[in-house]
């Protein structure tokens, strides 16, 4: 059995493989113990925020609207509370009350991302570039390199210019490629001589589920999402193109920094992707094990296949689209097809492995589905806790013992990011991980004493150093979500991860550190 499932995924052997199977034996007692070591020198302590949910300043300088801000203002979204980012903490005229905090924690390095209409109102160059917005992130860049933090730049995090929606659906669509690169081309000439790390998209997993398949963040529309039918075409389709867009724009952005900047600016440029580990409910049945590899290779494959290994979707999404499809009687190519240039062009485009993960999943074989005809979830034959009526649909009535967050879909499982370092070294050949997000939600009333989010980071900071010393898994640096509490998308604000606590009823907007910033501060001193 631990052969097999060894050999079940797209695995490279060598110590990956050994420490999986040793993992696999070990009781509760041995999984758990805290591991004393210390973190190899140069390695990276930082924290990630994202520009629409701590900049504010929507429509300062002339800055144009983001599917966030079309979002927000135009759809009676319940869970949003009509919430918004408009102003949120205010980071567009505050940035030196964060650059204050940053130096406060010792930190070696600072993501943040580039909201692209602040640059560019319409997305497409000849409506920008807006001085103000320039300005803006030079001054950002400027001062966290006086301060000695490096600045780690995203160019995507989900704010996509409204007008691109508008015109031909975003992502949905290819053309949105060429105004991306054009975007991308202008952030390496302007910002790259400083700028030396790289993010061309963040989760676009997410991105795509969440916006193009649910519906329930933008550009999606929440209201129609109540009615399951109305979104059936997305579910099933658009999902999938979106992605589709996606690798393309990552791919020839990738080059684009490759032929044009590298050797002048010498810096390094790739993708983050977000995954969740996938634990088999049964976890020595064969059928549990092949399902939370097939959930592995639909969520993190989907990117990571094309960019780091064969240049296209894992066999496993091929088949399994392909099939339903056929016998669903509907559009074939669904899951796109790469030509075989595109495919060359995807290949090794991403120089290190940008990791953002916060949970673990448990996972059930599934082979029916409440809605009619195939859609991205059930294209997957199998049913994930991360879906809410996981435990209604298992059998067994399967429900999750991990503790949780003030996030339905966060639970405490520290090993589950050990593992998954594990997966990543022995199935995307070895690379070099920058962990680009973790962290934990507390409820909007929970103040300064956070001693959930303490214990959270000691263990799944102690399973990383498991992962670097015991696995020998490349990890370089670790980045806590997030530097201070901000605007959780369409959780509004009531879903707290900030290492700073934020007043979002006084203007000043102060940011106040809790109990894990000291915790946090005294990891990154310690080198
Ligand atoms: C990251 O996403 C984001 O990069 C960051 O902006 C965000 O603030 C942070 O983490 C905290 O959430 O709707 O029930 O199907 C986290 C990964 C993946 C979490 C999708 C929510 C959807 C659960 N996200 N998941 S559900």
């Amino acid at each position: 059995l631990l052969l097999l499932m060894c050999s079940i995924a797209n695995s490279h052997t060598g110590k990956g493989q050994e420490s999986m199977e040793k993992l696999i034996r070990q009781n509760a007692f041995e999984r758990d113990r805290f591991y004393y070591d210390e973190f190899p020198e140069n390695f990276g302590w930082g924290t990630a925020t994202a520009a629409y949910q701590i900049e504010g300043g929507w429509n300062a300088a002339g800055k144009g609207e983001s599917v966030w801000d079309d979002f927000t203002h135009r759809m009676p979204c319940w869970f949003l509370r009509n919430q918004t980012g408009d102003v949120t903490c205010d980071s567009y005229h505050k940035f030196d009350d964060d650059l204050a905090i940053i130096k406060e924690l010792g930190l070696s390095h600072y993501r943040f991302s580039i909201s692209w209409s602040r640059i560019f109102p319409d997305g497409k160059n000849t409506s920008g570039p807006l001085p103000d917005g320039v300005r803006y992130y030079n001054e950002v860049i400027n001062k966290l390199l006086a301060a000695n933090v490096e600045p780690m730049v995203t160019l995507f995090h989900w704010d996509l210019p409204q007008a691109l929606q508008d015109e031909f659906g975003g992502f949905n669509s290819s053309e949105v490629v060429p105004h991306f690169l054009n975007y991308a081309d202008f952030c390496f000439r302007t910002f790259g001589d400083r700028v030396k790390y790289w993010f061309t998209f963040n989760e676009p997993y997410s991105y795509c589920m969440l916006g193009h398949g649910l519906g329930v963040s933008a550009p999606g529309k929440c209201v129609d999402w109540l009615n399951l039918s109305n979104n059936f075409g997305d579910r099933g389709e658009g999902v999938y193109y979106a992605a589709h867009s996606i690798i393309k724009s990552h791919a020839q952005a990738y080059h684009i920094y490759n032929n044009t900047y590298r050797q002048t600016q010498q810096g390094q440029i790739g993708i983050t992707l977000n995954t969740n580990w996938v634990e088999p409910s049964e976890a020595t049945d064969l059928d549990h094990i092949e399902a939370s590899q097939r959930s592995l290779a639909f969520s993190t494959g989907w990117f990571a296949e094309p960019i780091f290994n064969s240049g296209d979707y894992p066999d496993v999404m091929r088949w399994n689209v392909g099939n339903r499809s056929e016998y669903y009687n509907v559009n074939p190519d669904r899951l796109p097809k790469f030509t075989k240039k595109e495919k060359e062009l995807n290949k090794a485009t991403s120089d290190f492995f940008g990791l953002n993960h916060y949970t673990s999943n448990l996972i059930v074989p599934c082979s029916y589905y409440p809605v009619d005809g195939p859609t991205y979830d059930s294209d997957q034959v199998s049913l994930s806790s991360e879906k809410g009526i996981f435990a209604f649909l298992t059998h067994k009535g399967l429900s999750i013992q991990w503790p949780g967050s003030a996030s339905s879909w966060l639970y405490q499982v520290p090993w589950g990011i050990r593992k998954l370092l594990i997966w990543i070294k022995r199935t995307y050949g070895d690379p070099v991980v920058y962990i680009t997000e973790n962290g934990i939600s507390e409820h909007d009333y929970d103040g300064l004493e956070d001693d959930i989010r303490v214990n959270y980071y000691k263990d799944y900071i102690d399973e990383v150093l498991k992962a670097i010393n015991e696995d020998d898994v490349k990890v370089k640096g670790y980045t806590a979500w997030s530097l201070m509490d901000n605007f959780e998308w369409a959780e509004g604000y009531s879903e707290r991860f900030g290492l700073h606590w934020v007043n979002f009823t006084d203007p000043e907007r102060p940011r106040i550190p809790k109990k894990s910033a000291s915790y946090y501060k005294s990891l990154a001193e310690s080198g």
